[in-house]
């Protein structure tokens, strides 16, 4: 990656672990807008599904879609990376060119992303403290975008129980999480339901996007 990605986020004056670099209102409006809709053409081909922990099938409160050559899905058998969406069985879409220029200027990492996930979290939608380990591409930085209402997201070590810091996600921010920060723990306390009207007038009635870029194989 990149070595001036440290100084160009925030993360050290916000007191974020290392690796973690935060860029607040990175996407202006406009941007914003033009992610949203290559987005949502995404859901019509590919429509956000409620995935199932793995063994006893309790439902995620947070709602999923893929775009890209690999998508993330979970069910009753596991998680795993499939090349197809699981309910259509339709290959998942082209991930869009706004977001793939974005990898390209914030990661630095010289092979474009497999999969972008793309999670839906309404107002009472939460997402428990986890790692992201299902990929091959460890050394790859996992690049995040947030779009709609402000949620809580709460940041750690690589162990469970290494003390987190929390830092409020907007509509427009990304955060890019690499090396040491690549297998830290995360998840998303709350959503600020209402927050931001950018997803109020789409077919997703409001709440918040947030879009994971990454790297599966080993290019
Ligand atoms: C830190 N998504 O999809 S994005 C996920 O806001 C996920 O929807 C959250 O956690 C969301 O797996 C958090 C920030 C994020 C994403 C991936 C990471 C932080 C990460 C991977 C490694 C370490
Ligand atoms: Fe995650």
């Amino acid at each position: 990656m990149n070595e001036n990605n440290m100084l160009c986020g925030s993360a050290a004056p916000r007191g974020l672990p290392a690796g973690v670099a935060w860029y607040p209102g990175h996407l202006a409006p406009p941007r914003q807008a033009a992610v949203l809709a290559e987005v949502l053409r995404c859901l019509e081909q590919a429509p956000l599904v409620r995935p199932a922990m793995p063994g006893d099938g309790k439902p995620f409160s947070v709602r999923m879609s893929c775009c890209g050559p690999l998508g993330w899905v979970s069910d009753r058998r596991g998680y795993r990376y499939q090349d197809r969406h699981p309910e259509t069985g339709q290959p998942w879409p082209a991930i869009p060119p706004l977001l793939l220029a974005l990898w390209d200027a914030l990661t630095g990492y010289p092979a474009p992303p497999e999969a972008c996930l793309i999670n839906h979290y309404d107002a009472t939608a939460r997402m428990g403290l986890h790692q992201d380990r299902d990929e091959a591409a460890l050394d790859a930085p996992v690049l995040s975008l947030s779009l709609g209402d402000m949620a809580v997201f709460r940041v750690g070590g690589t162990a469970r129980r290494d003390p987190t810091r929390s830092v409020r996600l907007a509509s427009g921010d990304a955060v890019l999480l690499a090396g040491p920060a690549r297998l830290a723990f995360h998840g998303i306390d709350r959503v600020l339901g209402g927050s931001s009207r950018l997803l109020a007038g789409t077919p997703l009635g409001g709440g918040r996007l947030n879009l994971t870029l990454r790297r599966v194989t080993l290019p």
